[in-house]
């Protein structure tokens, strides 16, 4: 599911920020529509994250997960370029290569909640906006939480 905000929307493109060679170079970071990943009867969660043609931009930008695990991530370039995507992945980040109109498959383990960035790292993708974020919710698993009294929170 992808909702957008539209008077957010609207205040990005009346100030030149939702594209590429306007006021900036390219887009804000992150200034895309926000997307929930799905999640399968055993706890995988999926999610398609597209990059539409002439945008420079991830679509979903913003994937919300329920919460840490194994998501299995589809990649579809419609872009008329080649990018990619250096995705989080516990232990060593994952690459994934997509040539003009390619589709691939990424699977990642990110077991933490938290926010994490991904980018593609070819040619000048990133300082022209193509950079998405994982937000993971939830509560840190019981085997990572240090053995120590409650903390107070704010
Ligand atoms: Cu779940």
């Amino acid at each position: 599911m992808t909702t957008t905000e539209s008077d957010r929307e609207g205040q990005l493109a009346a100030a030149g920020l939702d594209g590429q060679n306007r006021t900036a170079l390219g887009r804000l970071l992150n200034t895309g529509s926000i997307g929930h990943a799905e999640e399968d009867a055993d706890g995988t969660m999926r999610a398609t994250i597209r990059i539409p043609e002439d945008e420079l931009r991830y679509d979903p930008s913003i994937l919300i997960l329920p919460h840490g695990g194994d998501l299995v991530l589809t990649l579809i370039n419609d872009d008329k370029n080649t990018h990619c995507a250096v995705l989080p992945c516990n232990g060593d980040p994952k690459f994934i290569w997509l040539v003009n109109h390619a589709k691939g498959t990424a699977s990642i383990n990110l077991d933490g909640p938290g926010t994490y960035y991904y980018s593609s790292t070819s040619g000048n993708d990133e300082g022209r906006g193509l950079v998405g974020a994982i937000v993971i919710t939830g509560e840190v698993p019981d085997h990572a939480k240090l053995d120590r009294p409650p903390q107070p929170r704010p």
